[in-house]
């Protein structure tokens, strides 16, 4: 995905399982507590800021499905944060429901990114997330976010602490820093050869 601007379009905005596009390309979905740097990591990955960057976190309501044209064309699925302590508890659960239905219920979801803040690790929604995607058989890859705020010393200690008890992902954890740029190819090339690896 490096390699070209992708082309890319917003192909639906929705707040109710309902109004969900019907099933047709293969989707992406990226996942993640609120604050965790989803939407600067999307707009980093697609090269246009289509995702909204907010200083206030929890803002995004919605499930935002956007039609990437690229080697593969594929719907990357923007679900909302999680997590965030200050909403409603109401408003916490309509956003849980969102997520939870169409993780569960999404046959053309080929692949959860789940996003962890590498300062943090998986905290209890994370577990929560990781346990829909089990029970679903959804496919996960984790790749933790704002590395850069963390010394290099400590990586490897932080990537044990955070594997006890272990989380599902495909390949190993991916590590990446939008405001060094860090482990963007990577995660780039990662993703090519996964949907380079399905049919069709
Ligand atoms: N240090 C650092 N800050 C980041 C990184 N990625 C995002 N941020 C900051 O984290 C905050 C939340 O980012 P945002 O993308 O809106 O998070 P979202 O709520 O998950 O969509 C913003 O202030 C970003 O500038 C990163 O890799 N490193
Ligand atoms: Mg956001």
């Amino acid at each position: 995905m490096a390699r070209g601007k992708m082309e890319v379009s917003l192909a639906a905005t929705c707040f109710t399982p309902s109004q969900f596009p019907p099933p047709g390309y293969p989707e992406v979905a990226f996942a993640g507590r609120s604050n965790v740097g989803k939407s600067t990591f999307i707009n980093g990955i697609i090269q246009e800021r289509l995702a909204h960057v907010s200083s206030t976190p929890g803002k995004t309501r919605s499930i935002n499905f956007f039609k990437i044209r690229h080697k593969k064309d594929f719907l990357l699925v923007d679900l909302p944060g999680f997590g965030f302590a200050r909403r409603a508890r109401t408003e916490r659960k309509a956003w849980a429901d969102l997520i939870g239905q169409y993780i569960s219920g999404r046959k053309t979801l080929v692949l959860l990114i789940h996003l962890v803040d590498f300062r943090h690790g998986l905290l209890e929604n994370d577990r929560k997330l990781q346990e829909w995607a089990g029970d679903h058989k959804v496919p996960v890859q984790v790749v933790f976010t704002k590395i850069d705020k963390v010394p290099k010393g400590k990586w490897a200690s932080s990537l044990r602490k955070y594997s006890d008890p272990p989380f599902l992902t495909v390949s190993e954890p991916l590590m990446v820093s939008m405001e060094k740029g860090w482990g963007i190819r990577e995660f780039e090339s990662f993703l090519d050869s996964y949907l380079g690896a399905l049919n069709y």
